[in-house]
């Protein structure tokens, strides 16, 4: 196995010279509380501890140094399966949170409902006797399931566990709705098990890897990038279908630039081609598929002449790309990618990723998908939690996604504008999810949030959803506090435990004690019979069979190794109704839906309009960085990426600054427009995470533009409710 240097893993980032900036802590300021610099930045601390990141979800194992109190620099943990000894950019950065000026430094209570942060600082004591009171009023008024929990982020389990044990289950993110969802329903109605996270994939051992969008490289997915890096350098064929051309098309042998939203009809003309030539894995899906002659028949006139007219890519690189994919079965990977919300029809593009996947026979193959599996570590003894008597009304009146395996982050919002929904939701807890940025269509949000009688807000930073709150709850960052173990299904099994590596700074408080101070309140301490967060993941990490001293030392724990490939001599099993892999889902059939996915053409754009496309920076993660200083030295603000030559036609040059104007009249904020080569003419693109309107962001406020704002429309999934958020159109117009 080769190892990457750090050089390459960042290069691949496409922020060669920045992430390298931020990787060897070139920070020269420091922007902590007090305005001296703090000493040696980037350098070894005199104390080093094992914890595991929060920058983003993936929970990358970190080596924290300390001096003085002060952490110095952040580097990859080498035992951790996750990082390997390296960290993306952001990971790198996490002392630009811990450190960041802004910080939520003591509980706040809004005076004057209605008018925008008007806070007082309060005493923990009367922060939390108000949420209490106000959870109590609620329950007994209403019923517990009026109080709904919005929750990102691995610190948010012990305010789930809150949430259960007061009782009410009406607990969601955007991570979900807006994000994973249909991939894990697709995946899970094909192979009946889901993708999960971190995805199952095994990219290491390629061939052939496929991208449906899914810009690795820019999705900075530590270990993920990683794989792809190593295949990249072992010579793995990379097929890359995007609109844009993104860093991974960058490397790839084959770039599909696909008219957006056309990604099924493309997926079903490969199908057609790899059944019509024979070139599937014919035992592989004699033995394990169900529904295969019906497929066969189904995709017999999807040929690629027929998606060139949907798609605009050409019958022969359609022919060609499907041969290439099929050379390397079974260690040919379509991506399941991630964010996978984009156009409504998800669901079913997702089923024919999963389909195109079994008929390369790369389901639980070397190369393609792991069968994971995971430490199972024995739960705290608690009591039971009470149970909701009702459904959750995540779902306008009359409309049902029984196929949904979470609930919907959007159904909630749409749940607390009174006499939508069966019943209405009348409070929110909201932690860790800035949900103005995250959900589409932020006025119905902002419509919610005005409707509801009282929102309690647990975060790091002054985000817009801080504004909106009654009680500001001030969290202790991931570098100052334990959390719940990490045990995460993977092909290693492992866990690893999140540990304080300074004390919490301010008055900010960690969330398990956030958490259980409530509980105490409404009378819930049988919940949190527990010291501390210590106690509680030590007594897991015990009573499982590992050792806790050990554990505190290193930071993590292997569990045994057991096969995750079927060459292996594991034996899948398919948690379907035919006990195979659902080529034809008949659970689909059942519940009235396509049972083999159906092209559905997408919307077309108003004249004169661009379909808004969006992504990531490879150094920020969403809404949550863009004030990180540290980070920010990197990159400060978002571009529109523009066709250069529909950029000409408007008379618009590179750096020009411009506004974009969605199909419903929004102005976003100025923006530099990026000219270029590397997108079609019927889209543009921008990152998302900037165009903060939160004033006491100092540093983030009004930089770049969000595209948040521009998202007044979304069409959801009828399948599982997901909200496809790649459905809005803009125009460009220069700047005042
Ligand atoms: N640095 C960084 N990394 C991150 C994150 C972060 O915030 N920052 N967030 C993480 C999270 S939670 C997620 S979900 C992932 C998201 O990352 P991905 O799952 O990779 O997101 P996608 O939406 O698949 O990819 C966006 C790409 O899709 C292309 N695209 C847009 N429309 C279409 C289309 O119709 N067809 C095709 N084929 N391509 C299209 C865009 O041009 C863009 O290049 O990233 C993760 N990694
Ligand atoms: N327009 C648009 N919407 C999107 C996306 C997009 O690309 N464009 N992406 C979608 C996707 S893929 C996802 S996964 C979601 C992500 O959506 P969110 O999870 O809502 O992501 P952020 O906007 O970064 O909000 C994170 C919030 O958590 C806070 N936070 C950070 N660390 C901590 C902590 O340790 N404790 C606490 N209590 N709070 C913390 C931050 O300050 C911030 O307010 O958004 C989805 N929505
Ligand atoms: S991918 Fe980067 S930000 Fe995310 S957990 Fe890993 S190091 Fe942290
Ligand atoms: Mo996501």
């Amino acid at each position: 196995m080769t190892r990457l240097n750090r050089r390459q893993f960042i290069q691949i980032g496409g922020a060669a010279a920045g992430g390298l900036a931020a990787g060897v802590g070139l920070s020269t300021k420091w922007y902590g509380l007090d305005p001296d610099e703090v000493a040696d930045p980037g350098t070894d601390g005199d104390r080093v501890v094992p914890s595991f990141c929060e920058m983003c979800f993936w929970k990358c194992g970190i080596l924290a140094h300390v001096k003085n109190g002060r952490v110095t620099k952040i580097t990859g943990n080498p035992a951790h399966p996750l990082s390997r000894g390296h960290l993306c950019p952001r990971g790198t950065g996490g002392i630009g949170l811990l450190y960041d000026p802004d910080r939520l430094k003591r509980p706040l209570i809004r005076r004057n409902r209605g008018q925008m942060q008007e806070f007082e600082e309060v005493s923990w004591d009367a922060a939390l006797d108000l949420v209490a009171e106000k959870m109590l009023k609620i329950r007994e008024k209403y019923g517990p399931e009026a109080m709904a929990l919005y929750s990102h982020g691995y610190g948010g389990s012990w305010f789930k566990h809150l949430l259960h044990a007061y009782g009410s289950d009406n607990i969601a993110a955007p991570s979900y709705a807006q994000c994973r969802g249909p991939r894990e329903v697709a995946f899970h109605l094909t192979f009946g098990r889901m993708v999960g996270s971190p995805e199952n994939t095994d990219m290491e051992n390629s061939r052939v890897i496929t991208l449906i969008g899914s810009h690795l490289g820019e999705n900075m997915h530590n270990t993920q990038v990683q794989d792809f890096t190593r295949a990249i350098e072992r010579g793995a064929g990379l097929i890359v279908v995007d609109p844009r051309y993104s860093t991974a098309a960058g490397k790839a042998r084959y770039w599909l630039p696909i008219k957006p939203g056309t990604d099924l009809a493309l997926l079903l003309a490969w199908m057609n081609v790899i059944i019509g030539e024979g070139l599937y894995d014919h035992d592989y899906v004699e033995k394990y598929a169900f529904g295969f002659d019906r497929l066969k028949e189904h995709v017999r006139d999807r040929t690629p002449e027929w998606a060139f007219t949907r798609t605009s890519i050409p019958p022969e690189t359609i022919v060609e790309t499907a041969r290439f994919m099929a050379g390397g079965r079974p260690a040919s990977l379509i991506h399941p990618g991630r964010h996978t919300t984009w156009y409504g029809d998800d669901t079913q593009r997702l089923r024919a990723i999963a389909i195109l996947n079994a008929l390369l026979g790369s389901w639980g193959r070397k190369g393609g998908l792991t069968l994971p599996s995971k430490v199972k570590l024995p739960k705290y003894p608690y009591t039971k939690y009470p149970g909701q008597s009702k459904n959750p009304p995540d779902m306008p009146k009359g409309t049902v996604y029984p196929l949904a395996n979470e609930i919907l982050s959007q159904g909630l919002c749409m749940a607390s504008i009174p006499g939508t929904a069966a019943y209405d939701l009348k409070a929110w807890l909201v932690y860790g999810t800035n949900l103005i940025a995250s959900l589409p269509d932020p006025d119905a949000t902002r419509k919610a949030l005005q409707a509801l009688d009282f929102v309690a807000v647990v975060d790091v930073l002054p985000t817009e959803i801080t504004g909106w709150a009654d009680v500001v709850l001030p969290e202790a960052t991931y570098l100052e506090r334990c959390d719940e173990v990490h045990t995460p299904a993977y092909k290693e099994p492992f866990l690893a435990v999140r540990q304080p590596v300074v004390e919490p700074m301010y008055d900010s408080k960690p969330g398990w004690w956030i958490a259980k101070e409530l509980a105490h309140r409404v009378g819930l301490d049988d919940y949190f019979p527990w010291k501390d967060s210590v106690e509680y993941a030590m007594y897991r990490v015990k009573h499982g069979g590992f050792d806790c001293e050990e554990l505190k030392r290193t930071g993590v724990a292997r569990g045994k190794h057991v096969p995750v490939f079927i060459d292996d001599g594991l034996e899948p099993v398919f948690d379907t109704p035919s006990g195979k892999i659902e080529l034809y889902s008949q659970t689909l059939e059942k519940a009235g839906f396509d049972p083999m996915p159906e092209y559905t053409p997408p919307d077309e754009p108003p004249d004169g309009h661009f379909r808004l496309l969006y992504g990531r920076s490879p150094v920020h993660s969403f809404s949550r960085t863009t004030n990180n200083r540290f980070l920010c030295q990197v990159v400060s603000t978002n571009e529109v990426w523009v066709n250069a030559q529909a950029a000409r036609e408007m008379g618009l040059r590179n750096g020009d600054m411009v506004r974009l104007i969605n199909q419903d009249g929004v102005v976003s904020e100025p923006l530099a427009l990026k000219a270029t080569q590397r997108i079609r003419p019927d889209c543009v693109y921008m990152v998302h995470g900037f165009g903060h309107n939160s004033r006491l962001l100092k540093f983030a406020y009004k930089r770049g533009a969000s595209d948040s704002r521009l998202m007044t429309r979304y069409k959801v999934d009828p399948i599982m409710g997901g909200t496809g958020m790649n459905v809005n159109f803009v125009r460009v117009e220069k700047a005042a």
